[in-house]
């Protein structure tokens, strides 16, 4: 038993040896997953869950916009693309001095990691640039340090390597099947070419999706299935509920249904049981219940703060005082046996 386990003082009947980190995941094993009865699927996540986890310690992550609006792609769900209606405007990359004063803010409020994202197709090599000296003064502050930029290519991964970047945030977003109906202007080999680049350089990786685009169970299934099978399962997982913006083609989304979302939780809990499961957008759209049960399926991240990028997220008092209803707290940099 490991040192870590050893100081795990929650209550587990299970070991990381009932729940081994597996790449061999077949869909319809996963499919299998869903389809269990929703109790046996709880105590399966939540066994998984505590066997790497103390259940009671969530990570907390702010997120930061240094780059917003004016994108070229035009990816269905996002207000950031210029090619729909109602975009948000676009504006100019950060200055690195105000990136770092909102750092060192995130810093005093408890966050431990600092994610920062820009509204580009792929960065461009002055950008990236400026974008290495926030990284590095970032971190310079003690925090973690995310940043999403869109794709990369093998030299812009190891650039961003060089400057201490901890991870990198780029989603699949949904199945490869359901891929088409959403995003136009890139592929998802294009997705995972990024992600081989990112694991190849050596920085960790953030990559999860969004539920509710009018994707089918077997669309999850096998969105979660092709992460499983990553030649290293995503050290954070973020799963979001998408935030229908006006002016976007999915602004009429038929929303899914609370309690496939927390299953889509659970199964990820399960086929990835060693990495962090953020529960990233979407939060305003969900009760407090929908949020406990997330918590008890598996989810052991979010962001802290009351916006994410452009979209709202609830505020800061709300969070701790659902925290402190569920005995919750945050956690320390680095609580996973594999993180
Ligand atoms: N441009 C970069 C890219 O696409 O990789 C980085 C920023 S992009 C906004 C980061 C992620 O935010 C997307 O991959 C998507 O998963 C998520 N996202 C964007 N708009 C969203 C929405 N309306 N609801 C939920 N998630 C959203
Ligand atoms: C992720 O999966 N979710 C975050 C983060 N990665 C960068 C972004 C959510 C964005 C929600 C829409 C917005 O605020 O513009
Ligand atoms: Fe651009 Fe990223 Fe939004 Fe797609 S998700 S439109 S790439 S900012």
């Amino acid at each position: 038993m490991s040192a870590l386990q050893q100081s795990v003082s929650h209550s587990s009947f299970f070991s990381v040896n009932d729940f081994p980190i597996r790449h061999d995941w077949k869909s319809e094993e996963v499919s299998a997953l869903f389809a269990l009865p929703f109790p046996e699927l709880m105590f399966k996540a939540q066994s998984a869950h505590r066997s790497y986890f103390d259940p009671t310690k969530i990570q907390v992550a702010t997120l930061l916009s240094i780059k917003s609006g004016g994108c070229p792609e035009d990816c269905a769900y996002c207000p950031q693309s210029a090619r729909h209606d109602q975009k948000i405007a676009a504006n100019k990359l950060m200055a690195v001095e105000e990136v770092l004063e909102r750092a060192r803010a995130a810093r005093a409020e408890g966050a431990t990691r600092f994610c920062m994202g820009a509204a580009w197709r792929s960065p461009k090599a002055h950008d990236l640039e400026t974008v290495c000296a926030m990284i590095e003064g970032v971190k310079a502050l003690g925090l973690e340090t995310c940043v999403t930029l869109g794709m990369l290519d093998q030299g812009q991964a190891q650039r961003l390597k060089v400057a201490g970047l901890d991870y990198y945030n780029h989603n699949l977003d949904t199945s490869e099947a359901h891929y088409e109906k959403i995003i136009s202007t890139r592929t998802y080999q294009d997705r995972l070419d990024t992600l081989a680049f990112i694991r190849d350089a050596g920085i960790k990786v953030c990559c999860g999706g969004i539920l509710g685009m009018g994707e089918e169970t077997s669309d999850r299934a096998s969105m979660i299935t092709t992460l499983a099978n990553l030649p290293k399962h995503p050290e954070s997982v973020p799963i979001n509920l998408l935030i229908r913006v006006k002016g976007t083609p999915l602004e009429e989304a038929e929303p899914i249904r609370p309690l496939d979302f927390v299953k889509t939780v659970a199964v990820t809990r399960i086929t990835m049981p060693a990495s962090y499961i953020r529960l990233a957008a979407g939060r305003t759209d969900m009760g407090e219940e929908m949020q406990a049960l997330c918590y008890l399926a598996g989810v052991n991240s979010i962001f802290l703060g009351e916006r994410l990028l452009t979209c709202p997220n609830p505020e800061k008092s709300q969070d701790l005082t659902l925290f402190k209803q569920l005995g919750l707290s945050i956690a320390p940099k680095e609580t996973s046996i594999t993180a």
